[in-house]
């Protein structure tokens, strides 16, 4: 896929808001991680960013949650939020906002879009028998039952006659070919795309948004005793909700952010962003988002992750083994970005001991310490001039901006990871060619330059590193005494902000330890 961002001006990137049925695992860590590598990304480009992330409240699947813990809804919710919430925290996920359903303001923006469609008269009154899944929140139709299961695999109950309001999804058909047709990057990965349009193609029904048999959802305006709102018409909002829709003024985040949106979602709800959310925006009058992106999905050991198979992987036990930024890097690094990944803790554990520990630390940590020890603790001052080797090694250095921008730019967050980690093997290939260790007594000079052109080199590596391992890639930044203003993206053109001959440097550290054996063999 290529890009349909421009690359300047506000930008917009929301998680899906997760249920609040039971506690955080990996896979909300993983969207989560894959959005904050992204915002980061972007706001050290110098753009504003608008980063969304939160909970959806409603339904029937949250309502029978509560009732099974015998709280009432409202109590168990705000409880659940907050392992969310401080999931994100643990992570150190820089979202600008956290949205819950059941926030005032976002139930009030749900109704307003409701009555917009109903003025456009998208809406109506009629009656819903079907099959309804609670795990999925989503109705299918007997055709697409797979041995009286969800095509997903999950439990569907049959719905009798339930009085129902209707959105006209059926008139959107064509227009939403249409527009797949003249936005070919509007939903990626291609591959999902295709699954997407085979789906609209078979033909749309209209959807059942509104239901009678519970009460835990919004209001429907002017039926508010009997109906409340179809969980997904609430949850899809909130990425309009959260810039202050339905005030679309000048000056508000509306006005600003939307629709330069992207939406990462995982594949397993990508048809109800790529399908319905359009279908109500195009019905309400209001412009797409830029690009819905789903990611794949996690499994464990081969196996499907869930409760009853007992395999669930908690995140934060992860960041407590491993810690957190060496948890972000696997989650980017493990798996392209739009594929399926399986988690090991074995996998794990190797790749954080090869690319960061022995890779990356030990290319830092070698020339830090020969710097501090035979460069007057101070960025090498007496430098000659640059061989061919030099000049190769920061050519590829000075390149890495724009392809890791690239990278970005097409959500592919593993290549982003790659090319850093490529961009180490070769210093850690020069670094042995080179040999400073053999020139400190033959050729000092020499061995400065070696040096400090690897510094230079580990600069732009950390500075791009930033969104992935934000708390590692400051310590190594700290350490290549690179000023804390100094360390955004454009600090990576011109020269004005290459390392500085002769800048102090504090005693090097080591930044990322190694998982020990023991500990493998445990895992
Ligand atoms: O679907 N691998 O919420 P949810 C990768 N509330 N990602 C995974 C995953 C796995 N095994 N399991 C979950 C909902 N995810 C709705 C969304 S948005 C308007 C409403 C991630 O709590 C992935 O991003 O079931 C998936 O789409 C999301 O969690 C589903 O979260």
């Amino acid at each position: 896929a290529t890009s349909v961002d421009d690359g300047k001006g506000p930008f917009q990137i929301t998680t899906p808001i997760y249920y609040v049925n039971d506690k955080p695992h990996i896979g909300h860590a993983y969207t989560s991680t894959a959005c904050d590598v992204i915002a980061r990304f972007m706001r050290l480009s110098g753009r504003e960013v608008f980063f969304l992330s939160g909970t959806d409240e409603h339904g029937q699947k949250v309502e029978q949650s509560a009732a099974k813990k015998g709280v009432p809804p409202q109590q168990f919710v705000d409880e659940v939020s907050v392992n969310f919430r401080e999931l994100l925290d643990l992570l150190q996920i820089t979202n600008d906002k956290f949205i819950r359903t059941t926030d005032v303001d976002h139930k009030k923006s749900v109704q307003h879009l409701w009555k917009v469609l109903v003025e456009k008269d998208f809406i109506y009154k009629g009656t819903y028998s079907g099959w309804y899944s609670v795990r999925d929140e989503c109705f299918y139709t007997e055709s697409e039952l797979v041995d009286g299961k969800a095509p997903t695999g999950a439990e569907v109950e049959w719905v009798a006659k339930e009085e129902s309001y209707f959105f006209k999804l059926s008139a959107f058909q064509e227009k939403l070919l249409e527009y797949y047709e003249a936005n070919p990057d509007f939903i990626a990965p291609q591959s999902r795309r295709n699954e997407v349009l085979a789906f609209v193609k078979g033909g749309l029904k209209d959807l059942s948004i509104s239901r009678t048999s519970f009460s835990w959802g919004v209001p429907v305006p002017g039926d508010e005793e009997e109906h409340i709102m179809y969980v997904w018409m609430d949850a899809l909002t909130n990425y309009i909700s959260a810039l202050g829709y339905p005030n679309t003024a000048d000056g508000t985040d509306y006005a600003k952010f939307w629709p330069a949106a992207l939406h990462v979602v995982g594949k397993d709800i990508l048809r109800f962003h790529a399908v319905y959310w359009p279908a109500f925006l195009m019905a309400a009058d209001l412009p797409l988002p830029k690009r819905i992106f789903a990611h794949g999905w996690w499994t464990k050991d081969g196996e499907k992750i869930s409760k009853s198979l007992g395999n669930v992987i908690d995140p934060v036990d992860l960041v407590e083994k491993y810690g957190v930024d060496q948890t972000r890097f696997f989650l980017m690094a493990e798996v392209a970005f739009g594929n399926d990944g399986d988690f090991s803790d074995k996998t794990m554990i190797l790749k954080i001991n090869n690319n960061l520990a022995n890779e990356l630390g030990n290319l830092c940590q070698r020339t830090l310490s020969m710097v501090f020890k035979n460069c007057d603790k101070a960025v090498p001052k007496e430098i000659g001039p640059f061989t061919a080797e030099d000049e190769a090694l920061l050519d590829a250095a000075s390149g890495l901006y724009g392809r890791c921008a690239d990278a970005i730019s097409e959500q592919a967050i593993q290549k982003y990871v790659t090319e850093l980690i490529e961009m180490v093997w070769t210093a850690n290939k020069y670094i042995d060619e080179m040999a400073p260790w053999a020139l400190r007594k033959t050729d000092p000079e020499r061995m400065a330059t070696v040096l400090y052109v690897i510094m230079e080199v580990l600069r732009h590596v950390a500075i791009l590193y930033q969104p992935v391992i934000p708390g590692s890639a400051n310590i190594m930044l700290d350490l290549l005494a690179v000023p804390a203003d100094q360390r955004s993206f454009a600090c990576l053109e011109g020269d004005e902000y290459k390392i500085q001959p002769g800048a102090a440097i504090c005693q090097p550290k080591g930044i990322f330890p190694r998982i020990e054996v023991s500990e493998l063999v445990e895992a």
